[in-house]
């Protein structure tokens, strides 16, 4: 496992609780390659489980990250492999790692991940994996989440207004909460900060529900190609419909858009709070690295006054004049100002002391 952490502000990056701490969970269900550990480790912020680009699964074992979302409340994150593969025994295999999520933490909240890819089509297999275990934990739209990744970023106007209802009538799930996830560059910390951000938020807005199983997963590979036929019909007889539905769907988009729009204001204003910090942070750090330096000068001053002083007091040893006494006042005075450059000094130390301690809590 990677350990890369990213700069995020706004929700905390992972840290590792007890083990068991966490009562609630985060599962992201969904095909192979659909982006479930990419979106996992969004969540997480920073790479923590195997997510890459292969014709074959990456994840073959249920795994979970601990997150700690603030003091009192901490989530597991599941990484759990794909549904649907190529041979029987590899989806049996799947089925098995997914129950052991439920079992783990069946307090939980999920989200099923759909790969729209660069079309942004649902794909048939995708729902087909969704009915299939739909079938079993019976997902409630309260506690569940469709992500709809890997989005092209230009699209029709109406795209997410259409995808809510058509989602709606393919899912049978009346009010299904969707976020809608742009293909981001995974190099730029600036789109996984909203990625995350967003999805962070789409997920706090779910409740975990407790989810018990009812039977087995049914799917068998020799059936798929049939049962992909039967869903390419629905998503058929949806584009039929889509005229008489057009109300619906504009209702959708202006909800949508409405909730865009707030989103990204919100966003907007934390990251002016981020970048306002972030200002005032190298002020107090140039105040702190001034006041180092003043200190290093008034040291190397007191170290010069006390070896002059020295010197003089070895040279005029035994000599009993009005010069002398003189000396000795002038020797007294530079003690008492070293004493006050001392004291000063302790002054600036604790100044800076209260600065660091003013950068830790704002940091
Ligand atoms: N750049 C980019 N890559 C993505 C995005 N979503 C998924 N991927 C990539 O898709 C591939 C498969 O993702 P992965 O998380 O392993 O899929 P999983 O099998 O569902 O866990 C990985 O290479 C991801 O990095 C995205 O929004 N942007
Ligand atoms: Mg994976």
């Amino acid at each position: 496992m990677e350990n890369n952490p990213i700069e995020f502000y706004h929700l905390p990056t992972a840290r590792i609780a007890s083990a068991g701490a966490a009562q609630t969970g985060c599962l992201f269900l969904g095909n192979s390659g659909s982006g479930k550990s990419f979106l996992a480790n969004i969540v997480i912020g920073r790479d923590v489980f195997k997510a890459e680009c292969n014709c074959d699964s990456v994840t073959h074992e249920t795994e979970f990250q601990e997150y700690k979302i603030n003091e009192d409340n901490s989530c597991a994150i599941f990484n759990i492999p794909g549904l649907i593969e190529a041979d029987q025994q590899a989806v049996d295999r799947n089925k098995i790692e997914i129950y052991k999520a439920f079992e783990q933490c069946p307090n939980s909240v999920v989200a099923f991940v759909f790969n729209v890819g660069g079309s942004g089509r649902l794909k048939d297999e995708d729902l087909i994996a969704f009915h299939a275990i739909n079938n079993v934990y019976d997902f409630k739209s309260n506690s569940f989440l469709v992500a709809v990744n890997d989005l092209p970023p230009e699209r029709p106007a109406t795209y997410e207004g259409e995808t809510i209802v058509k989602l709606q009538h393919l899912l049978n799930m009346q009010d299904v909460k969707v976020c809608f996830l742009d293909r981001i560059n995974k190099d730029e910390l600036r789109q996984r900060d909203y990625l995350r951000l967003k999805l962070g938020k789409a997920l706090l807005e779910c409740t975990p529900k407790m989810y018990v199983k009812k039977g087995d997963i049914q799917l068998q590979v020799d059936q798929i190609k049939k049962m992909k036929e039967e869903m390419k019909q629905k998503q058929q007889e949806f584009g039929h419909r889509r005229e008489q539905l057009q109300n619906e769907i504009h209702q959708k988009q202006s909800e949508f858009d409405q909730a865009k729009k707030d989103f990204e204001q919100s966003e907007t204003n934390l990251r002016a709070e981020v970048e306002q910090q972030e200002a005032a942070e190298p002020s107090s750090q140039a105040q702190q690295n001034e006041l180092i330096k003043m200190i290093k000068i008034m040291q190397s001053g007191m170290a010069e006054q006390s070896a002059d002083l020295n010197a003089e007091q070895t040279q005029n040893t035994g000599i009993q004049t009005v010069e002398l006494r003189q000396k000795r006042q002038t020797a007294a005075d530079s003690q008492a100002e070293q004493r006050r450059l001392a004291k000063q000094m302790e002054v600036m130390k604790s100044e800076i002391e209260r600065l660091r301690q003013q950068q830790t809590s704002t940091a």
